[in-house]
């Protein structure tokens, strides 16, 4: 399957990692919204919410991770928001389920 963040899990393409475990990995965004932009992924590749296990195990690794990642850049207690867009009105582009985790800086609701 020709999917850039299972190579990014697996090595084959570089990507500036801030965490990794058996189960995710977590790097920059090639393009930053906000002064920190990080994307958390399963190694294991899910298109979307849609597809990941209803067991809950790797959202649970998922968020595991987002919590060691925001104490890692400071963000606790200003804040930060968890993201993960959904097919093409949502605007997702990358095929495999990513949670951004962006912060530094203010965010308005609703999103645009
Ligand atoms: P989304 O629009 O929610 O599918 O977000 C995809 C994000 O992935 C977008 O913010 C840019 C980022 N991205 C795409 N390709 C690469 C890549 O090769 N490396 C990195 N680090 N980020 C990428």
């Amino acid at each position: 399957m020709d999917c850039i963040f299972c190579k990014i899990a697996n090595g084959e393409i570089p990507a500036s990692k801030v965490y990794e475990d058996e189960y995710v990995i977590a790097f920059k965004d090639i393009n930053p919204v906000a002064p920190v932009h990080i994307l958390v992924i399963p190694k294991k590749h899910y298109e979307s919410v849609l597809e990941i296990d209803t067991d809950g195990s790797i959202l649970n690794k998922i968020f595991n991770a987002v919590k060691i990642i925001a104490q890692q850049m400071n963000l606790t207690n200003e804040g930060f928001r968890l993201v993960t867009n959904t097919g093409e009105q949502a605007g997702q582009t990358v095929k495999h389920i990513h949670f951004h985790l962006i912060g530094g800086r203010d965010f308005q609701w609703p999103p645009g």
